[in-house]
């Protein structure tokens, strides 16, 4: 695996969790059909099976977990399909943090096996949304009410975990995700696999320094990737099946090989999906960054 030299500088200064094992590759799943409808657990098993021959990869993450009541529409396909689940609390209301505890709650002992993972927030930090003291209460209370072999953590932006903003947190979590977008940061070309790389190796620098070692917490990335629409652009990142695809081969897998856990997002189109307004003002179609076609054709190989 060959570095370029910025990537290979930070490597040098920082993690030391980088292992010769291969790291575990996951995707982010949607809960809802090409048309806007909930998924059934019937389109949850022709998901796993898609993703597996695919890719070869068996675990999944979610965001909601009682959005389209995904935690027990996912778990019986999952359980049937050998695949493990990360479920996700949506924490900035009080009404959807305590839906979606309560949906996991009611079956985490009979899948405790299924369920990998829970992540309390997505991005609140970057967001804004939470200060660390607020988030880790958060975390704090759902640890309390989850059997003990379900890793609580949360999902944030890298140059949050960077900055020290999620220092706060770092005592009660199990599992980390680190999200990094080099397309969200405008880096096209070769440059964004540079870009992505550093991101994920600065964050986890912090980290590590921060706790006293490489094993002391999980770390995955917990988001990356690349709209396939041609037009779909942020600065130089220009969207596009090609650069999807060399992203994919030379950043996400490059992260892998060097032994860190990745998920991709996502595993499928979602065309049901309404055009955002990004960061930049204009309007984000998030609707192509599927690994695959939302009827579950690769777009490019996804074996690392
Ligand atoms: C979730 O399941 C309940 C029944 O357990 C049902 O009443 C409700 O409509 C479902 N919600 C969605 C969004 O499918
Ligand atoms: C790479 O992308 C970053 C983020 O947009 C930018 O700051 C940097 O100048 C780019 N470097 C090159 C060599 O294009
Ligand atoms: C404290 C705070 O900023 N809460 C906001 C978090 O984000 C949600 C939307 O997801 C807002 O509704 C809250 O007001």
């Amino acid at each position: 695996m060959r570095f370029s030299t910025a990537a290979a500088v930070a490597l040098a200064a920082a993690p030391a969790v980088v292992s010769a094992a291969k790291g575990s590759m996951g995707f982010a799943l949607g809960t809802k059909q090409p048309n806007g409808d909930c998924k059934t657990q019937s389109d949850y098993e022709a998901d796993f099976d898609a993703i597996k021959e695919a890719s070869g990869a068996t675990i999944v993450r979610g965001y909601a977990a009682a959005d389209c009541n995904m935690t027990k529409t996912i778990l019986p396909a999952a359980e049937k399909k050998d695949f493990k689940v990360v479920l996700g609390i949506w924490p900035d209301v009080e009404e959807s943090f305590n839906n979606d505890l309560n949906a996991i709650t009611a079956v985490a002992e009979k899948y405790k096996n299924t369920i990998y993972a829970v992540t309390v927030g997505s991005e609140t930090l970057y967001r804004g949304n939470f200060t660390g003291p607020e988030l880790k209460a958060k975390i704090d209370t759902v640890k309390g009410k989850l059997p003990d072999n379900i890793k609580v953590g949360t999902a944030d932006s890298w140059n949050k975990f960077n900055d020290g903003t999620a220092d706060a947190i770092l005592s009660s979590v199990d599992i980390l995700m680190i999200n990094a977008f080099a397309f969200w940061q405008g880096a096209g070309g070769e440059n964004a696999t540079h870009v992505y790389l550093n991101d994920m190796f600065q964050a986890i620098s912090h980290i590590e320094e921060k706790v006293g070692g490489s094993d002391k917490i999980e770390i995955w990335n917990g988001e990356t990737g690349w709209p396939t629409a041609d037009g779909t652009d942020y600065g130089a990142a220009k969207g596009g099946l090609s650069n999807a695809k060399n992203f994919y081969q030379t950043g996400f897998c490059a992260l892998l090989d060097w032994g860190f856990n990745a998920f991709f997002f996502e595993a499928f189109d979602e065309p049901w999906k309404p055009a955002s307004i990004g960061d930049n003002g204009n309007v984000a179609d998030e609707t192509t960054w599927g690994a695959m076609t939302s009827d579950r054709k690769t777009k490019y190989s996804l074996k690392c």
